[in-house]
This record gives C-alpha cells, sequence and structure tokens, in this order.
C-alpha cells in the first residue's frame, strides 16, 4: 500500500486533486481547441458524425466486428495482487498506485470508437475506468509539462501529447464491454486514446512519465507517425 488507505484521504487532499484537476482543464481547454480533432474543419471519412464530429470510419479504415489482438508477442500477466501504476517524471506528487488505490479513483463509463492503424475499426466499444486526466490531476503535472510517454509491463511505450491525453474520453480501462479485459487485450488495465490510433494507448499499462520534451515511443521511433491522427490519415511520420 502507498502510506495510507484512499478512503482516508482527509478532505483537503481530495479539495486539492480537484482543484488541480479543474485548473488543468482551464490551462489546455484553449490548446485543445486547436488540436486537429477539434479544429478540423475537413476530416477525411465517411459515415455519420460520430461523437466528436468527425466521420464515423476515418479514410482508409474498414469496420470490423471482431476485436484483433495486436502486439509485440509478449503478453505479461500481472497478478492484482503485484500490479503498481507508477506516476512520475515532471510532477508534484509522484507516487505508485496499488489496484486499490486506483479502484478508490473515480471510475467513468464511456463509448467510444477504436481505430488501429492496421486499417481496422471497432466501433462503440464500452469502457469503464478511469480518466487520464484524474491522474495528471492526481499526479498534480508540472506547468511545463508538454508530452507523456507510457509504459507497458511489455516493455513497450509510447508517447503522445500532453493535450490529447487529457481528452475525456481517455481513459485507463480494466473493463471492456461488460466484462474485466482479457490479457491478450491489456489486461488487467489498459489506455485507450479514442481519437488518436490504436497504438498510442498501452496495454498492460505500468508507468506513465510526464515530459516536458517529447520523446518517441516503440513504433514512432520506426517509422509511425508522432501525432497518429486518423482522420487526416495520418499513419506514419
Ligand atoms: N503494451 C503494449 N500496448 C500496445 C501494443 C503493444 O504491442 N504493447 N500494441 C498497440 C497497437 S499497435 C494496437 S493497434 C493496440 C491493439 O490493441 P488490441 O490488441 O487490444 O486490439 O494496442 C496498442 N498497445
Ligand atoms: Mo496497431
Amino acid at each position: 500500500m502507498s502510506d495510507e488507505p484512499i478512503d482516508t484521504k482527509t478532505r483537503t487532499d481530495q479539495e486539492r486533486i480537484v482543484d488541480a484537476r479543474m485548473r488543468l482543464r482551464e490551462r489546455f481547454f484553449a490548446r485543445m481547441a486547436s488540436t486537429p480533432s477539434m479544429a478540423d474543419d475537413k476530416p477525411l471519412g465517411e459515415g455519420a458524425p460520430n461523437r466528436h464530429g468527425m466521420p464515423r470510419l476515418p479514410q482508409g479504415q474498414y469496420e470490423t466486428k471482431k476485436w484483433p489482438v495486436l502486439d509485440l508477442g509478449r503478453q505479461p500477466h500481472v497478478p492484482l495482487e503485484t500490479w503498481t501504476l507508477e506516476l512520475k517524471g515532471a510532477c508534484k506528487r509522484p507516487q505508485t498506485l496499488k489496484w486499490a488505490d486506483f479502484m478508490a479513483l473515480e471510475q467513468v463509463s464511456d463509448t467510444s470508437d477504436f481505430h488501429c492503424v492496421t486499417t481496422w475499426s471497432k466501433f462503440d466499444m464500452a469502457w469503464q475506468g478511469v480518466r487520464f486526466s484524474e491522474l495528471a490531476a492526481l499526479a498534480d503535472v508540472d506547468e511545463r509539462v508538454t508530452h507523456v510517454m507510457t509504459y507497458g509491463y511489455d516493455g513497450y511505450t509510447t508517447n503522445l501529447p500532453l493535450v490529447e491525453a487529457l481528452k475525456p474520453d481517455v481513459l485507463l480501462v480494466h473493463t471492456a464491454n461488460g466484462a474485466p479485459l482479457s490479457v491478450e487485450h491489456g489486461g488487467p488495465l489498459r489506455m485507450i486514446t479514442p481519437q488518436l490510433y490504436a497504438w498510442k494507448g498501452a496495454k498492460w499499462i505500468k508507468a506513465i512519465e510526464f515530459l516536458l520534451v517529447d520523446r518517441k515511443g516503440f513504433w514512432e521511433e520506426r517509422g509511425y507517425s508522432n501525432t497518429a491522427y486518423p482522420w487526416r490519415e495520418d499513419r506514419y511520420g
């Protein structure tokens, strides 16, 4: 356990977390509005607008009802008893959460679409978990943070701009379509980035690092796009 169980947190602690989250929200709202997914008035794709006003099927994608598995061929099994999530880098409250700590955070449900760069899209995935923004607030990220790196238990890494990570549909999820997330899909916990290609969401997430300068993750170093915006077919860099 990190020093105290979360339910004994004082009201002051909670207020500080909420305050930090509200400050972040204000600070990033204007910048979020200038990121492509909100500012793009000619997104590429087809179908009725999705929840974000983008064409439902991004250009070059096809819909699948199946849920394919993509990873580096190593699927780590991490028991909940030993599982931890580390929040580190440029933040005022670096910390390591145990499973009970994580589950005591505000839990949300959201339905979103999943777009893989290998051209399949799966619509209407029902997720449960914790918003990335909640974790950023908990860690009290430094004002100067521009990017984040996420790490998987399999050694995977992927980077993304903080403004993308703070979008309200970016979640760390433990439940998919009503069932605990299977190991092959990244259980016990993975990240999802519905408005970016799915490789930006680390399965078996182990750590989040707040960065003052951008750094490339596994696929980004190997020629994938750094920005990964589906409605511009922004697949490769
Ligand atoms: N830890 C980890 N996360 C990962 C990957 C990986 O290899 N390792 N692959 C990424 C890629 S390329 C995609 S498309 C999605 C696939 O998620 P899925 O296997 O649940 O469909 O996970 C992403 N997250
Ligand atoms: Mo992918």
